[in-house]
């Protein structure tokens, strides 16, 4: 078989000019376009549209989802490579985006409309030797789901609830996200965003390789069993030939015309384990299957996985158990890399998932609303032990359940699933995002539950869960999230009790941070807290005289209806008001970094009741401000550098609940840890006030171990005026009380391990906003190798970040400086370019104060 990429210089037009948006009426007749590639990309590379990330520009490229375009390019095919009489011609299409009509040579050979899916269509009739021409025409997504609806018999709401958007994306298999989320830009692109393949010849095709790695109850030996599903043309005999890691083995066929599966089982001796990150090593082998005309590869791994959901004393656990060990899964949401899908490159992927694995995170969950990801996510996932909570694409909406939607949604399960089961990375197969609770959320669904319950059940449990539990019974289908597992419709996103939560009662219902210690979710899959990028990217895309929160560049780059004033009515809530933009963004980073450690470190406290903790989200496909912890430009916010902290493999979880402060020692290793810990109460201007030394604390494997409680009460200010112990701050918010016990002082602890590593955290004991902050003198010098910064305070210096307006970042941010512990910090210089000579002229500190 020949396979040929038709990837390269295409041709980009407009369909009818006649019947397009005066916009695409005026473009040039024949544009340049890049596959893989997208149709704003495009446009952008060709100075035809303007960066629509810029400021309000997201409303002038509004048109390029209302018009219909053409793709065409020609190749060449020599004689000799025409399929012979009888033998396969197929044009394949994958991430084909999305409503399409395919032509070679003027002959219709295909249509499509779903993204998600493979195509192959049969080009053999069309094919001629020399010159071929290839058009794809593109159609406007949101006509074609405009005029699905006006077909629907009754209405399938969705989420409409962004400041611009893209309605009935529900109706659509394209990335719903494509049409602006909450922290999304409305840009309705399309394209082809994995180049088209020519197949040519050959007697079949592989269709698929799929494969069950087993362990033999000697525990030593595994059995690995290769299913070939193979697409035959003609009847005979057929030899395949396996190599796993070096070693060949072959077995014969008999194969008839059409599909059929041929299985093989190699007995592998002791192989090494795949093992999520932290845990072990990331073993993979290579698996080659051969025909004698066609060949492939991929990367295979030995772990087992169990989801374990069992009823408990506390209700329904959610626990992942890879490899016999109880994992606590840390980590992120995941949502497209880039809105322009020709931005989606390797590099992108391999710096995000590399700055996940740094922040110690061992779980991704690839959220529904936007796409099932490009092979090298999946392949760097299975590289650096990040367990893949994998959602199919559904989500915040009600769909249709006629007969083509589901056969559609068929087909691109079953492709989807075959594609993608051999990563030992994916840990869990889940239905859909939030579209259980979405039945309660429109006045067309909650007037008839019935109605729409039934469609959920029909396209969720008929099609979707019933393909996955047939192509791969090994995971878990784990049919929504929220959800309690199989069989439960119950409201999870308010249950800790069970089941994976969203917990969004902070951010959405306005609780403060505090509450996230009034829970202990079985599995937060979700929860967030906002935040603006710093100061560079904010000023890549406002102009110079819109830097303020409340300009309309600021507004348009805010797409949570409430967010900014949440983010605002927080920092009064908790923080002195600062007065400068910069400071401004900073805090927000603060407050944001706060929230989400608040709530990891009580709940990793938790263990073995909690088991995992998936912040909302990890990356933003545009500059704009969001529940990210890492900016559009790579830029870590203070939260990603806390991260690193609070989902370290060992650390300590200091709290206050209840008028108590406790400490505890958390540890997700296999080996038990043991050290002294040194907690001391200090006061803001570095005075020690209490020290107490507790030596050879404990902390099994995989466990948390309360250290130390201590009533907060013994800890006050002496004279101060007595804080209420039954009356939390929360309780009190927004009125003048002050709780005055607290507000000169802090604890800070230190763990001591016996291996020589050191675990650190501290705890302001009341609201910063009424700490009487001691302005630190931070003094900044070279360190000693080329490329560090020494930072050296006179008092306590809290959440200091340095900046510097040279590309790249430091290797931490957002800590605590105190005057006994100077702190030496790496500069880490993007694209490995050398760090700047004069770094300590060129880095302002930022940190916490009392007036900005
Ligand atoms: C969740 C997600 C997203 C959303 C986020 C923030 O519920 O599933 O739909 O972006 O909340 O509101």
């Amino acid at each position: 078989m020949i396979g040929i990429s038709l990837d390269g210089e295409w041709t980009l037009g407009v369909l009818d000019p006649d019947a397009a948006p005066a916009e695409a009426a005026a473009l040039p007749d024949r544009i340049p376009m890049t596959i893989p590639g997208d149709i704003a990309g495009a446009l952008l590379d060709g100075g035809l549209i303007a960066d629509p990330y810029y400021a309000r520009r997201e409303l002038d490229t509004l048109w390029i989802g209302r018009t219909d375009w053409i793709l065409s390019r020609s190749f060449d095919v020599a004689e000799a490579d025409l399929p012979a009489e009888g033998e396969a011609c197929d044009l394949e299409f994958e991430f084909l985006d999305t409503v399409a009509e395919i032509r070679l040579n003027g002959r219709d050979i295909g249509r499509a409309r779903n993204m998600f899916r493979r195509h192959r269509f049969a080009a053999g009739d069309a094919l001629r030797s020399g010159e071929n021409l290839l058009e794809v025409t593109i159609r406007s997504p949101e006509a074609a789901t405009e005029a699905s609806a006006a077909t629907l018999p009754y209405p399938i709401p969705h989420t409409l609830q962004f400041p611009w958007q893209w309605t009935h994306r529900n109706l659509l298999r394209k990335p719903a996200c494509h049409g602006g989320w909450d922290w999304g830009i409305t840009l309705m692109t399309g394209g082809l965003y994995q180049a088209p393949r020519l197949l040519l010849g050959g007697s079949g095709r592989i269709e698929s390789v799929s494969t069950r790695t087993r362990r033999r109850d000697d525990g030593r030996i595994w059995d690995l069993t290769v299913d070939v599903d193979f697409r035959s043309l003609a009847a005979g005999t057929l030899t395949l030939e396996y190599v796993l890691d070096g070693v060949e083995s072959r077995a014969d066929f008999t194969v008839t015309p059409g599909r059929q599966v041929l299985g093989h089982r190699i007995e592998v001796d002791d192989p090494e384990l795949w093992w999520p990150a932290g845990q072990g090593r990331q073993r993979l082998y290579h698996l080659q299957v051969r025909t004698p005309d066609q060949s492939l590869s991929k990367r295979i791994g030995f772990r087992s996985v169990e989801t374990v959901v069992r009823d408990d004393a506390v209700g329904r656990s959610l626990t992942f158990r890879v490899n016999g060990r109880d994992i606590f899964a840390k980590g992120a949401n995941w949502i497209p890399v880039d809105a322009m899908p020709s931005r989606q490159t390797p590099d992108v992927y391999r710096r995000l998932l590399e700055d996940a694995a740094a922040a110690h995170m061992n779980m991704i969950r690839l959220w529904g609303g936007g796409q099932y990801e490009h092979d090298v996510f999946y392949e760097l996932c299975d590289e650096l032990g990040l367990m893949v909570w994998h959602d199919m694409m559904f989500s915040c909406a009600l769909y249709p359940t006629d007969e083509d939607f589901l056969a559609e949604v068929d087909a691109e399960i079953r492709f989807q699933v075959m594609r993608l089961k051999d990563h030992p990375s994916i840990v869990l197969w889940c239905g859909n995002n939030e579209d259980l609770g979405a039945i309660n959320w429109f006045p067309e669904s909650r007037a008839e539950p019935a109605r729409y319950l039934v469609d959920y059940d029909r396209l969720n449990e008929g099609v979707v869960g019933r393909a996955v539990r047939e192509l791969d019974p090994d995971r878990t289908w784990w049919p929504s999230s929220p959800s309690a597992g199989e069989g439960d419709y119950s409201d999870c996103w308010h249950d800790d009790t069970k089941g994976d939560m969203h917990y969004w009662s902070v951010w959405h219902e306005g609780k403060p941070f505090e509450s996230y210690t009034d829970i202990a979710p079985r599995f937060c899959s979700e929860f967030g807290f906002q935040s603006f990028p710093g100061l560079q990217t904010v000023a890549a895309y406002v102009p110079e005289g819109e830097r303020n929160i409340t300009a309309p560049a600021m507004r348009h780059h805010q797409k949570n209806n409430a967010g900014n004033t949440i983010i605002l009515s927080t920092m009064a809530r908790y923080f002195r008001m600062p007065a400068e933009f910069g400071d401004f963004l900073y805090l927000s980073q603060v407050q944001q970094a706060w929230a989400i450690r608040t709530a990891v470190d009580y709940w990793r406290s938790r263990r073995p009741v909690s088991m995992g903790a998936l912040y909302w989200q990890l990356n933003d496909l545009w500059p704009v401000a969001s529940w990210s912890s890492i900016e559009y430009d790579g830029t870590w916010k203070l939260l990603h550098y806390a991260a690193a902290r609070f989902y370290a493999p060992v650390a300590l979880a200091l709290y206050r609940k209840d008028g108590v402060l406790h400490v505890v020692g958390l540890n997700d290793t296999a080996e038990e840890v043991r050290g002294r810990l040194r907690l001391r109460l200090l006061s803001f201007d570095g005075r020690e006030l209490e020290l107490r030394v507790l030596d050879d604390l404990r902390c099994p494997a995989g466990s948390a171990a309360p250290f130390f409680e201590q009533p907060l009460g013994d800890w006050e200010r002496a004279g101060a005026p007595r804080y209420r112990s039954d009356m939390r701050p929360h309780d009190v918010d927004e009125s003048d009380v002050v709780d005055e016990g607290f507000t000169d002082r802090f604890v800070a602890a230190e763990w001591c391990l016996d291996d020589g590593r050191t675990a650190e955290a501290d705890l302001f004991l009341t609201s910063p906003r009424d700490c009487v902050l001691e302005e630190p003198n931070i003094k900044l010098s070279a360190g000693a190798e080329k490329g560090t910064l020494r930072l050296e305070t006179d008092v306590p210096a809290f959440w200091v970040a340095p900046e510097c307006d040279a590309a790249g970042r430091f290797d931490d941010a957002g800590f605590t400086l105190l005057p006994s512990s100077p702190r030496e910090l790496r500069f880490l210089p993007a694209d490995g370019a050398p760090p700047p000579a004069d770094l300590a002229d060129r880095v302002r500190i930022r940190h916490l104060r009392g007036t900005y």
